[in-house]
């Protein structure tokens, strides 16, 4: 299945990517045997080198241009039924008794974007695939937030909202007359839906006074209430990315329906320099860090396992009929 990752630039997609590999690591490596990652060469080693700088202290250094290759990576969950199939047959290929989603990451203000925003015309390859997509993961960056609407930055992020908000009805276009091409050639499909998340990235760089508006408390509620998490995450949307939150709130566009979001944080704990504005990159906090190396960077691991997990459930869900649209997709192009 088709998934987007979508960030403006600078938003912490790289970021993002690294500490899902690290974590990924981590989990996978734990007890849970039935989930698989996977990432194309050129990804993986991304993946890893940002992995490995974290490790010593380091953010990637900012993308001042578009990505040149593109970052990529499955997540594999075995399918429940497996359990009864013999173990040879399991071992056989992984890609059969797991579901698959299979996400690349968008920067939504490189040049193919902008352009299929301005004309509507879904030429290049990568706008193709982009709206193929079922899943559609929307990075926030905190470190935007601002209540001095009179900065770049802020003016950034209502750019930003506008334009994924509009990607979102293109989704949804898109999957209705994907819908009606599979409904006129006689396959019986359910109406199609769109499974969305928001990843709010940077969180710890959340100012106060940017809370204090909105009256909201400093700790976000933790994994266990969902609606809680909802009502706190919204509270910011609301306010920064307010056309892209109401597109997903919504409900139907051309009879497409919007599952209900999830949202997760993504932070990794910074040294401050006390009584100074930190100057430069700013530097990780590692734990069990020893000079020899070994360091792991101190992030948000209980976000990016519930990221991972959530899509589980969806995995399982999406209907045979998106194969069929694949399939149908393949046969006519
Ligand atoms: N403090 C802090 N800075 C971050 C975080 N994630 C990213 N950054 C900063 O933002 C910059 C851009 O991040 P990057 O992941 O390269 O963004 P991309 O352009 O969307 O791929 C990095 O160089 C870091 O300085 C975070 O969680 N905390
Ligand atoms: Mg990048």
């Amino acid at each position: 299945m088709p998934c987007a990752l979508l960030g403006d630039r600078a938003s912490g997609k790289t970021t993002f990517l690294g500490l899902l590999y690290t974590a990924q690591v981590k989990y996978g490596t734990g007890v849970q045997d039935d989930f698989r990652f996977h990432a194309p060469m050129a990804s993986l080693n991304v993946m890893s080198a940002v992995y490995e700088g974290m490790k010593d202290a380091r953010f990637p250094s900012a993308t001042l241009k578009e990505e040149i290759t593109e970052l990529s990576f499955i997540f594999g969950y075995l399918r429940r039924i497996v359990g009864k199939l013999p173990y040879y047959i399991r071992q056989q290929n992984w890609s059969r008794p797991f579901s698959t989603l299979r996400f690349s990451a968008y920067d939504v203000s490189g040049e193919d974007i902008e352009e299929f925003i301005e004309t509507g015309i879904a030429t290049r390859p990568l706008i193709q695939q982009l709206l193929k997509s079922v899943v559609v993961v929307v990075l926030v960056d905190c470190s935007k937030m601002t209540t001095d609407i009179d900065t770049p930055g802020y003016r950034k992020m209502l750019r930003y909202d506008s334009t994924v908000a509009k990607l979102l009805v293109a989704f949804q276009t898109y999957k209705k007359q994907e819908y009606e091409h599979l409904k006129d050639s006689g396959i019986a499909a359910d109406p199609p839906i769109i499974y969305p998340a928001f990843v709010l990235t940077k969180f710890a760089s959340l100012r106060d006074d940017v809370l204090a508006r909105l009256g909201l408390h400093r700790g976000f509620p933790g994994l266990d209430d969902k609606r809680a998490r909802r009502d706190y995450a919204e509270a910011l949307l609301r306010v920064f990315v307010p056309q892209t939150l109401s597109q997903i709130r919504g409900g139907k566009v051309a009879g497409v329906s919007m599952d209900k979001s999830e949202y997760f944080l993504s932070w990794v704990r910074t040294e401050t320099a006390e009584g100074m504005d930190p100057v430069g990159q700013p530097r990780i906090v590692r734990t069990g860090f020893r000079p020899e190396g070994g360091g792991e960077p101190d992030f948000s691991y209980d976000e990016y396992v519930a990221f991972i997990e959530h899509f589980r459930d969806i995995a399982h869900k999406i209907p045979d009929e998106v194969l069929e649209a694949e399939k149908f997709q393949a046969r006519a192009s």
